[in-house]
């Protein structure tokens, strides 16, 4: 920690010796100063020939290089970098590297990280807003989160992000959360009385209350650990997450209820935001709108292969037919937070 600040301190005066702004050097969890292409500054430094000023990011992502998440951040980082001729480089940190994504985004509003993609469920805890992602069987399908994500609604919600020091830069895809457990799960029934692990936010916790269960919040890196030794019985998640975790190979029956679909979001910290120039913004934002096809592609692609590795690796699946007792047994949830995200949950219908 010492090292961190003291690492922080250097950087900084560096930086406004160059007469620059600060761009982002903490350090990396494991105390090493992030790797930066060789002669560039963690910092912003002074620019080339044109005077515009060069950076060095850091992102920080919770999945590994080969999940589609990260594939989205990769080509984003990409974008960027070619569209300023490499003059704005980003450099992808995967598998939490930088930390948990609740940790993560505390150093995002500070601008100690200048990236994310994260999940709209730990967002939630720092913008309301986010919420709503976590309510239980409110869209449909994938289509149907689509056409809200993408309609004025989604983009205002995104932008709601400013007022938690944060600006939203792009939806990714994350299919549907289903449950998985260490024992037998073949209906709504055999959830009761597990011990569950939740993305840590209340509307998760009242949701698997409402199925009879009790939530365990827990970051998404201890999950693994925790079914293995029985701490928690049970656990959701799609199917990427729960194939590239190994959460199959310790929590092997999985039911497809999908009670949730959360987004993911790519985001900067609004510190770094607001220090940009207006063409380098431009640049930034239309970078990540331009990375969601080929993150959306990923996706689709390895859902499927994340499906048939799972079944390959001894998952039992059970496959839901029928969702309305499960809607009706999580109804109380959303009656809860109704009043909450009234307009929000207006939008979402309308779309239907
Ligand atoms: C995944 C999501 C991660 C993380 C994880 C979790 O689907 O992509 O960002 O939030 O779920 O359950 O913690």
């Amino acid at each position: 920690m010492a090292n961190k600040v003291r690492l922080t301190a250097v950087a900084m005066s560096a930086a406004l010796a160059a007469g620059v702004l600060l761009a982002g050097c903490a350090s990396s969890k494991s105390g090493q100063t992030p790797s930066a292409s060789p002669g560039a500054s963690p910092a912003a430094s002074a620019g080339g020939a044109d005077n515009k000023p060069k950076y060095t990011f850091r992102l920080a992502e919770t999945h590994p290089a080969d999940y589609p998440t990260t594939k989205g951040d990769m080509k984003f980082a990409e974008l960027v970098k070619q569209r300023t001729n490499g003059r704005i480089q980003i450099d992808v940190f995967p598998s939490a590297q930088l930390g948990e994504e609740k940790a993560v985004l505390e150093q995002v509003q500070l601008g100690a990280i200048e990236f994310t993609r994260v999940s709209s469920g730990p967002l939630a805890e720092f913008n309301k807003n986010f919420g709503v992602f976590s309510l239980p069987y409110i869209f449909d399908s994938d289509e149907h989160l689509w056409k809200f994500l993408e309609s004025p609604d989604g983009t205002k919600l995104l932008d709601s992000l400013e007022a938690s020091k944060m600006k939203g830069l792009a939806y990714y895809s994350s299919g549907a959360r289903s449950f998985y457990s260490r024992t037998p799960l073949k209906s709504l029934e055999d959830l009761k009385g597990l011990k569950i692990r939740v993305i840590q936010n209340k509307i998760n916790i009242d949701l698997i209350e409402a199925l009879g269960a009790s939530a365990t919040p827990m970051a998404y890196g201890e999950v693994y650990g925790a079914l293995q030794t029985g701490v928690i019985d049970a656990a959701e998640n799609n199917y990427p997450s729960y194939y590239s975790s190994q959460h199959y190979k310790v929590a092997k029956y999985y039911i497809t209820d999908a009670h949730q679909r959360v987004p993911e979001v790519l985001l900067i910290s609004k510190a770094t935001w607001d220090k940009l120039s207006e063409e380098d913004r431009q640049i930034i934002k239309q970078a990540a709108l331009d990375s969601v096809a080929y993150q959306r592609e990923e996706w689709a692609k390895f859902e499927k292969e994340a499906e048939t590795k799972v079944r390959e690796g001894g998952a039992v699946i059970t496959e839901v037919t029928d969702l309305k007792p499960w809607q009706q047994a999580v109804k109380p949830v959303i009656e809860k937070y109704r009043a909450d995200y009234a307009e929000v949950l207006q939008a979402i219908e309308k779309l239907r």
